[in-house]
């Protein structure tokens, strides 16, 4: 074999570098390589090296093999940099040195007198020369396309890719791409947005033009999906082309659309009675499902999103995620990723600029939230509004970001219909094939404005010289089929004839726009909650708790948990006492919620084990590592269980969460933070699909947030979960919040959401205790557990003669236990101490029949620890002096209004705490101390 054989491209200048440095200086070399050279035994003769005997050419000759190999390299690498990418030529390719023969020290009559074989891959067959299969190189990666895998650092991929790319494997003849029928598809594209513009002039659509070739690239993507067996894609998409992807890949009828352009009113005003209000056009969703000339049926469906940009990405995946689990056996779900497909189209300037993008990338490959591989396409038309790619990322591409991750990236012209189509195939190919996230960089341009009433020239005045005179992609390629004789001219004029006339049909034919009105919601059946049943009896939780607690023979649990275990064995043991903490009611929740079949999916940071090592969902092998799930385990479950450490991330991973839960709502799926304080990170998901989900789509999420809450001394960034921002976007009944205050209430409010997921789904919001964790005052009795329900409200048990009570106290959560376990509550039987144990919908009823209980009544306080703009106060204020009605003063005992949600000083939380325990009972600081704690804050 020729040594030289074993090296390529930059492998090879390297060691030929070595060995001219062995050759003059063999101590130049480790010792190994030394050896290396000497046992290829080479001699050099008059330029000629020899290997073995075997003459293999002259000294320049190995020189310019070894330069032809890097060029091709170079050219395989780096050759996207001089693809012609850009439709409009607006700059030229940037290009790079390396891809020159020149800079190589080679000329075309050097590369011709090399063996093709040198340059190697499919290119070099049947190539006559090294120049012949260069250019052959170059066709593939500098022409239209660029591309762009480098950064796939696994071998086999790369060297999958690289064959695919320059293989005509997926090129015409061997597969080959209809023509005819692609101009057809095209000119239905943009027949459909020339229809819209001349009819309602001005009026926003986000046309497509300029990126016409997305809707056929979907087309193949997904004829090449459901060949394979794909049952479900689902794609997610801003706004640009969307009314065209609507039409034409969801098959939305003309007739729905046309309405909604004549008419924009009807379809925001669905359901106004109940304050649902709908939302815009272009951010509408849809479902169809198709037969076309596929083997099975398949759905394609495209859930409603908001403006923000990429905020659907992580939903669209949660949704992938849900559609091919099943999860009807006990145990872990079973994910089969060849039952779906997602597809995210992006803006390319939201692609780098939106964080949650790259929050979303980085699920790509985890357990638990992988979707086999997603495939990207940048609906890239070199804008956004009117920002310019050196004003909207610092990558070389728009798809930079995607490098980082390892996803292989095709940039290819848009006006290049067959380049595009060969994007798709390799697209879905490498996703077939490796299950792993693709990119399409399609790049293209925007006939219009930002939308079609904005004026581009006033900022891009010399693109839109090129675009006002740039023929569309329908011109060029009927163009380029009539020159070839594919296509006569007149059957392409017959085509614009026929789409444009389908259009002018449809909106000459169509009917009263009642007719198009989308399905409405249903309203859900009111008391559902109330009817709940959620006790379990006696002997089933203990059976449960038995098996929980077995682990498998030869498991070696750790022995400071095996402590807690053994304290759980006899939890049952005398049902009266309080021997049930948060963590035992969670599982036992969780156990018997399975035990009735119902599915569960527990996710968020370090929920394995519970940020407060609480939970132990998860048990490692003490000497092994190997993993134990009672939860997946235990004899008498009937649905799948699964528990994951999510990334560091909130906006994504609760974005994925609800995404799962709608797509999927018999499940319950639950998300807690690590502190309910880092909430805010999802603030745009929070806003733009939990809560206002359902006014604005019709949506019924059910997703579960446990948000760990209460003020213990820490930072400001330890304390609080941010109820009020909840509270604040609470209405139309859209969600539940809750605070409660025992194990047995959050055993209960959990069972109950079990229970709702289907006949009353809202999402249920807990804020959550840390240290209350294990507080005796939180623990409950077996007996709670096995009768009784949840409790929205908590009237004061210990309160023996109502007469006597002066002031009625109500609260929420930690500060209960504060004011409970306070030595001033003892014997004190003037205050009342109530609980708020639902925030929302908030139980008017039973806080109203409190109100009566206490006949003396002089006051009600509002009591929380958290500062006065934050907390429930200004949510809870009004509705407590409408049910007062005048009858008595309503006072706030808190911290006094602040910018920040806590002290920062355990000092003065400690301060602070006990001021406000001190005012409820009525021993009030010496007024100096007062100032003095206050003033911080003042
Ligand atoms: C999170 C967010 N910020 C700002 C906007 C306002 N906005 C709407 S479209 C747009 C430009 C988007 O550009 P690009 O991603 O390239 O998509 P294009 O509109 O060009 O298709 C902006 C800034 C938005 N919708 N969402």
């Amino acid at each position: 074999m020729n040594p030289w054989d074993q090296f390529t491209g930059a492998n090879a200048g390297y060691v030929q570098e070595l060995y001219e440095r062995y050759q003059q200086d063999p101590g130049s070399v480790d010792e190994a390589t030394r050896q290396a050279f000497a046992a290829w035994a080479p001699s050099v003769e008059d330029g000629i090296i020899s290997t073995a005997g075997a003459q293999v050419g002259g000294a320049a000759e190995l020189k310019a093999g070894i330069a032809a190999f890097t060029l091709a390299e170079s050219i395989r690498r780096f050759g996207h940099l001089a693809a012609r990418l850009d439709p409009l030529g607006f700059d030229e390719p940037v290009g790079d040195p390396s891809l020159n023969a020149q800079a190589h020290g080679l000329t075309a009559d050097v590369l011709r007198r090399l063996p093709a074989d040198i340059v190697g891959g499919p290119a070099a067959q049947g190539a006559a020369n090294a120049d012949e299969a260069i250019e052959r190189l170059r066709a593939v990666y500098c022409r239209n396309t660029g591309h762009d895998y480098n950064q796939v650092f696994v071998p086999a991929e790369r060297e999958w890719l690289r064959h695919a790319v320059e293989s005509s494997r997926f090129c015409p003849p061997n597969d080959p791409i209809d023509s005819r029928e692609l101009l057809n598809r095209i000119t239905q594209v943009e027949s459909f947005e020339r229809f819209l513009h001349r009819t309602f002039p001005g009026k926003t659509r986000f046309s497509i033009e300029g990126l016409d070739m997305m809707i056929p690239v979907l087309d193949e993507i997904i004829s090449d999906a459901a060949a394979a067996g794909v049952k479900h894609v689902m794609i997610a998409m801003a706004h640009r082309g969307r009314l065209n992807v609507l039409a034409h890949t969801l098959q939305k009828p003309y007739e729905q659309i046309l309405a909604e352009f004549k008419d924009p009113l009807f379809s925001r005003s669905w359901r106004v009675d109940l304050g649902w209000m709908g939302d815009v056009k272009y951010h509408a969703g849809a479902r169809v499902e198709r037969r076309d000339d596929l083997p099975d049926t398949l759905v394609v469906s495209m859930p409603p999103n908001p403006s923000h940009l990429e905020a659907v990405d992580p939903v669209l995946n949660g949704m992938a995620r849900a559609a091919a689990t099943d999860v009807d056996q006990p145990g872990p779900p079973r994910f089969r990723k060849e039952q779906v497909l997602a597809i995210l189209i992006h803006g390319d300037s939201a692609f780098p600029g939106q964080g949650v993008v790259a929050e979303t990338l980085n699920l790509s490959r985890l357990t638990g939230y992988d979707v086999g591989g997603i495939i990207h396409i940048i609906a890239n038309n070199q804008l956004g509004f009117t920002a310019e790619p050196h004003e909207s990322f610092s990558t070389s591409y728009a798809s930079g970001l995607a490098r980082g991750f390892k996803i292989p990236i095709t940039h290819v012209n848009a006006d290049d219909p067959v380049a595009c189509i060969e994007a798709a195939r390799l697209a879905w190919a490498y996703r077939h094939r490796f299950g792993l996230d693709y990119l399409i960089d399609l790049v293209g341009y925007r006939r219009y404005g930002h939308n079609e009433g904005d004026e581009p020239a006033f900022t891009q005045p010399r693109i839109y010289q090129l675009v006002t005179n740039h023929p569309t992609v329908r011109e060029l390629y009927a163009r380029t089929l009539a020159d070839s004789g594919h296509v006569p001219a007149a059957d392409a004029e017959a085509m614009v004839q026929q789409h444009f006339g389908a259009m002018e049909r449809a909106y000459a034919e169509m009917k009263p726009e009642q007719d198009f009105i989308p399905p409405l919601p249903e309203i859900p059946p009111t008391g559902a909650a109330q009817r709940a049943v959620t006790a379990v009896p006696m002997d089933r939780l203990r059976a449960i708790n038995h098996e929980l607690l077995s682990a498998p023979a030869g498991f070696t649990v750790h022995r400071k948990l095996e402590r807690g275990r053994e304290r759980r064995k006899v939890m049952f043991d005398a049902p009266g006492e309080r021997t049930i903490d948060w963590a035992a009611a969670e599982e036992l929740a969780f156990a018997s919620i399975l035990a009735d079949g119902v599915p569960i999916r527990l996710t968020g940071e370090d929920v394995e084990r519970g940020t407060f090592s609480h939970r132990h969902a998860v048990y490692h092998d003490a000497a092994t590592g190997d993993e134990y799930v009672p939860l997946q385990a235990f004899p008498s479950a009937k649905a799948a269980f699964e528990v994951h450490n999510s990334p560091l991330t909130e906006n994504a991973t609760i974005g994925f969460e609800f995404g799962y839960n709608i797509q999927e709502p018999n499940r319950l799926v639950l998300w807690e933070a690590q502190y309910g304080d880092f909430i805010n990170g999802a603030q745009v998901i929070l806003d733009e699909f939990l809560t206002s989900g359902r006014a604005k789509w019709g949506l019924a999420p059910s997703l579960v947030l446990l948000l760990p809450h209460g003020y213990e001394g820490q930072g400001p960034d330890h304390s609080s979960a941010r109820l009020e921002r909840f509270l604040n976007a609470a209405a139309d009944t859209n969600m539940r919040i809750a605070n409660c205050t025992t194990a047995a209430q959050y055993f209960h409010l959990l069972r109950r959401q079990a229970q709702l997921l289907t006949t009353d789904p809202l999402p249920l919001i807990v804020m959550t205790p840390k240290s209350l964790l294990r507080h005796p005052g939180t623990a409950s009795t077996p007996a709670e557990l096995s009768d009784g329900r949840f409790q929205k409200f908590i009237d004061d048990d210990g309160i023996k003669q109502p007469a006597k009570v002066k002031r009625l106290v109500l609260c929420s959560g930690k500060i209960y236990v504060d004011l409970a376990t306070s030595e001033a509550r003892k014997d004190n039987q003037s205050v009342a101490l109530t609980r708020v144990e639902q925030l929302y919908p908030f139980p008017v009823d039973q806080v109203r029949a409190a109100f009566a209980r206490y006949p003396k009544l002089r006051e009600v306080c509002w009591v929380q620890e958290e500062p006065e703009n934050m907390g429930a106060w200004e949510f809870v204020r009004p509705l407590l002096e409408q049910l007062i009605d005048g009858r008595w003063p309503l006072r706030y005992i808190g911290r006094v209004r602040n910018s920040s949600p806590s002290e920062g000083s355990s000092a003065w939380h400690a301060a602070n705490q006990r001021a406000i325990v001190d005012q409820v009972f009525e021993q009030k600081l010496d007024p100096k101390e007062l100032d003095r704690v206050l003033s911080k804050q003042v």
